[in-house]
């Protein structure tokens, strides 16, 4: 089980804090802006529908995020979705503290079901995740604060950003490799937190269980399976995004694409059907005259233009042959 940690002493500077946040006017700078990205989940056991930014602090008093926004662009730098909009502070501004920013169905897969500081709203299109870049920006997008990017050579926009977060401006070379929403795996800032950045592809590394989010009061989130009352076959996909939901798949295999498992696709190697029905696996159950028997079934039926499945082919030469027998029998 995952431990509060929100000392006495800790609960009296949240207190003074807001105190502040109410009488003083945010400061023109270093408000906000001593940040990293400390980690980034874009699916638990290949749902990408949970979906997690956690943001943290170099230095105390940087909880003022109202200004600031994190955008996500693709692999050339384009297409920005702004994924979060600040619009509040968060109560604790330490060096160290985080911001946790998580999808609705996170709170799934975490232990105890995460509450986060902000909810991501607009999920990380999979479409992003082999290349692209996240920024943390002011509002306006004329100061990126810091940067992760990863895909490496197949991420092509800029790697720039502030030079109080990393010394010459330059966040890159990008992380080398795609994210990724298989298993339980986050992507994570390694260096001491107070550290600058030096380059995304040396400072990032893919990390496995356990992966832990920490939200701003310090309570910690333990990423694993679904909750088993949503996963009906304990397979650790919740029902909503398990292509079988009644059959334990945790590989989620789905060869010919067409979202249902192989473990339940009663038609594997067909991306059109799930079950034989009436024609089989490979062909359609059409009914193209609208006679009520499918088009590969209609024996004695005049031919139909298009393709005739194997079944129907076999069921013509039965009907064809049955009658002669008899007869033969009945002549000798
Ligand atoms: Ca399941
Ligand atoms: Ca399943
Ligand atoms: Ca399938
Ligand atoms: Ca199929």
């Amino acid at each position: 089980m995952a431990a509060v940690f929100v000392s006495s002493a800790r609960l009296a500077r949240v207190c003074a804090l807001f105190a502040l946040l109410t009488l003083a006017a945010p400061a023109a700078n270093a408000t906000f802006h001593w940040m990293h990205v400390e980690q980034i989940i874009v699916g638990v056991n290949g749902d990408s529908r949970a979906q997690a930014i956690q943001l943290r602090m170099r230095f105390d008093g940087q909880n003022l995020l109202n200004p600031g926004r994190l955008v996500l662009r693709n692999a050339s730098g384009a297409n920005p979705i702004v994924i979060v909009d600040f619009d509040r502070p968060v109560p604790f501004g330490a060096a160290g503290d985080r911001v946790l920013i998580a999808s609705a169905a996170m709170s799934s897969y975490t232990d105890p079901p995460v509450t986060p500081d902000f909810e991501l709203t607009s999920l990380i299109p999979a479409s992003y995740f082999a290349a692209g870049t996240l920024t943390f920006e002011t509002d306006d997008g004329t100061l990126v604060i810091c940067r992760l990017s990863w895909g490496g050579a197949d991420y092509t926009g800029p790697t720039s950003g502030a030079d109080f977060n990393d010394l010459d401006g330059e966040f890159g070379p990008p992380f080398p490799l795609p994210l990724s929403p298989a298993g339980r795996q986050a992507l994570v800032f390694l260096p001491p937190f107070a550290d600058v950045s030096v380059a995304n592809a040396d400072d990032y590394a893919v990390t496995f269980d356990p992966v832990v989010l920490v939200d701003n009061v310090g309570q910690a989130y333990a990423v694993g399976d679904c909750a088993a009352a949503l996963d009906t076959d304990g397979d650790g996909l919740c029902d909503a995004a398990d292509n079988c939901p009644h059959t334990f798949n945790p590989d989620q295999a789905d060869a010919d694409g067409d979202g249902a498992g192989d473990a339940c696709d009663g038609c594997p190697g067909d991306p059109l059907k799930t079950a034989p029905g009436a024609c089989g696996c490979g062909q359609p159950d059409t009914d193209a005259n609208g006679t009520g028997v499918p088009d590969c079934d209609e024996s004695g039926q005049p031919p139909l233009s298009g393709p005739r499945c194997g079944a129907g082919i076999a069921a013509i030469a039965l009907a064809t042959l049955l009658p002669l027998a008899p007869r033969r029998r009945h002549g000798g």
